[in-house]
């Protein structure tokens, strides 16, 4: 009799035993997949920023070159503009837009430098352009207006210090000789019509 109950005893205890294990299984089980679930969809947000993030980039590239492409359009643009400007038959300036005439690297010290003393140093314009002496030069400069090394008070930088520029509107037709004071084997020529 006693051995009886204590093998029931056993049994059920057996049974409670397999039956709480399972439970605890699927318990887990169910938690396991919810974990999983979780890490799946961190991955995808974190797929997704980067995404984002790839697609921001790109967007950020292509506007990049664009404005370059855009600048560069400009560039040549502005180019051409300035060379439909020359003289065909000459090559020289014939703008009624502003001109630059470069006082020459070097010119202060080669007394030789002859018509590249000033660059260009026979500009012709049209009335009512003003043309911009630039030193380009380490050593001061001027331009002078006269022949000969005489001023003839037209017009006259003063001294241009290197990296400095002077203006001047030319309003009358005429053919206009400059020269530099300090330099006098420079010598130039504007001629306006
Ligand atoms: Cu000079």
């Amino acid at each position: 009799m006693n051995t009886k109950l204590l093998a029931s005893i056993a049994v059920f205890a057996l049974l409670a035993g397999v039956v709480s294990t399972s439970m605890m299984q699927s318990v887990y089980a169910a938690d396991y997949g919810m974990k999983d679930a979780s890490m799946t969809k961190k991955t995808e947000t974190k797929a997704k920023v980067e995404a984002k993030k790839t697609e921001t980039k790109a967007k950020v590239e292509a506007k990049k070159t664009e404005t370059k492409a855009k600048v560069e359009a400009k560039k040549t643009e502005t180019k051409a503009k300035v060379e439909t400007k020359k003289d065909s038959a000459t090559g020289k300036a014939m703008a009624s837009d502003n001109v630059t005439v470069e006082m020459a690297k070097g010119a202060g010290s080669n007394t030789s430098c002859a018509d590249k003393c000033y660059v260009q140093s026979d500009v012709q314009i049209k009335v009512g352009t003003t043309i911009t002496w630039k030193n380009v030069d380490t050593a001061a400069h001027y331009a002078t207006s006269g022949k000969d090394a005489t001023s003839d008070g037209i017009f006259d930088s003063g001294m241009v210090n290197a990296g400095k520029t002077f203006s001047y509107k030319f309003d009358k037709a005429g053919t206009y000789d400059y020269f530099c004071m300090v330099h006098p084997w420079m010598t130039g020529k504007v001629t306006v019509s």
